[in-house]
């Protein structure tokens, strides 16, 4: 989509001195917007491309979860509304991958690092899908949180990457409403209802909270991505905005946060404009964190197993589309002589 013509993205012949830098910084203070064959920093451009590839593979491996019961939800209805969700999600992907390789990496590189392990992605996704309510629970929860941290990208300072976001966040609000609207409907559903939507709250609470990165003091990337104004805001102000804006729904479909120390605190500070007043919250786990995020999660071997065996099985299809590519091209080429 938005690669043709960069294929010298990545070729960085231009002195990278400090009134390169200083320049560089100005446009960004500028709110200018980078493009893929405009001179930046290389930190730039490999901090773009950790960030964009792993958005895109949690984009990818985020299928799974969901994918696990879309041959059982309950009704066509849900079916239905389950298959564009999903769909969408690999559609998210998509638009990312194009996106990181307008910076000069290749997707097949991006893939080879998923599959290889080396690459990160969301945490979130290495915990499993038991019960029909987690598909509600993520809806609401998970991808509650993703537009909570994704909606401040689309004003980031690069410009493929801030575009695709508008997309993407339209996209997630409606799945985050129809998560919603899965959990009200359990919540006032029957007991059974009622307590399945709660144990899977129980299970998902903790885990979304640590969606939003590790606290500002342990994030080793924030400073610079703020100051290069990809971030926008760092990741305990996201998570403070995402619990003061969940705790009043869950209150609304009389759920339990499982959190006993969760307690409104009118003096909080949480640099709102001029507004103060936040939920304390408890600790997070962040062992718990760090292990899942180094591949010891519930999950983690069962999603990288599940995405290299759809690689190997799409194998004939890439090799198919790419024998049609070369004899459209020939085809094409004859044609252009012909007319010549
Ligand atoms: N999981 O310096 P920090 C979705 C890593 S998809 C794993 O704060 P940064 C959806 C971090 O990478 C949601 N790793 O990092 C899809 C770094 O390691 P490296 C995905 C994590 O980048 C389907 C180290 O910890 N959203 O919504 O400044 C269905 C230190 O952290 C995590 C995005 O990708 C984590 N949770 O901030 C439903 C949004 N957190 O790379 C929904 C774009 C941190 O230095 N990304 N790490 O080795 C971001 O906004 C930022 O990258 C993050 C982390 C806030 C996630």
């Amino acid at each position: 989509m938005y690669t043709q013509g960069l294929l010298n993205a990545g070729t960085d012949d231009f002195v990278e001195d400090d009134a390169f830098l200083a320049k560089f910084q100005a446009r960004i203070d500028n709110e200018e917007k980078i493009e893929p064959n405009d001179d930046m920093p290389k930190a730039y451009r490999n901090t773009l491309i950790r960030q964009i590839s792993q958005h895109a593979h949690s984009e990818i491996i985020g299928m799974l979860p969901e994918g696990n019961w879309i041959s059982r939800s309950p009704t066509l209805r849900r079916k239905k509304i389950l298959l564009a969700k999903v769909q969408d999600e690999g559609g998210h992907g998509l638009y990312l991958y194009a996106a990181a390789e307008t910076l000069g990496i290749s997707r097949e590189e991006m893939i080879e690092q998923l599959l290889a392990g080396k690459a990160k992605y969301s945490s979130i996704f290495n915990y499993p899908t038991p019960s029909w309510a987690d598909i509600g629970i993520i809806g609401w929860l998970v991808d509650g949180a993703a537009i909570m941290n994704q909606i401040p990208l689309c004003r980031c300072s690069y410009g493929p990457y801030a575009r695709a976001m508008v997309r993407i966040c339209k996209e997630e609000s409606f799945h985050q409403r129809q998560g919603f609207d899965i959990t009200q409907t359990l919540a006032k559903g029957s007991a059974v209802q009622k307590q399945m939507v709660q144990d899977s709250l129980n299970r998902w609470w903790w885990p979304v909270l640590m969606m939003f990165g590790p606290s500002d003091s342990d994030s080793t990337n924030s400073d610079q991505t703020m100051r290069w104004r990809i971030k926008r805001f760092t990741n305990d102000t996201l998570r403070q905005k995402f619990v003061d804006a969940t705790v009043p729904q869950a209150e609304f479909l009389g759920l339990t946060i499982p959190d006993d120390r969760l307690k409104w605190n009118p003096n909080k500070n949480t640099g709102k404009n001029n507004m103060s007043g936040g939920y304390d919250f408890g600790a997070i786990d962040w062992d718990e964190f760090w292990r899942v995020v180094k591949g010891d999660g519930p999950m983690n071997r069962d999603r990288l197993k599940a995405r290299s065996n759809a690689w190997d099985k799409g194998a004939w299809v890439r090799e198919a589309a790419l024998v049609h590519a070369q004899k459209s091209a020939k085809k094409s080429q004859a044609a252009s002589q012909k007319a010549a």
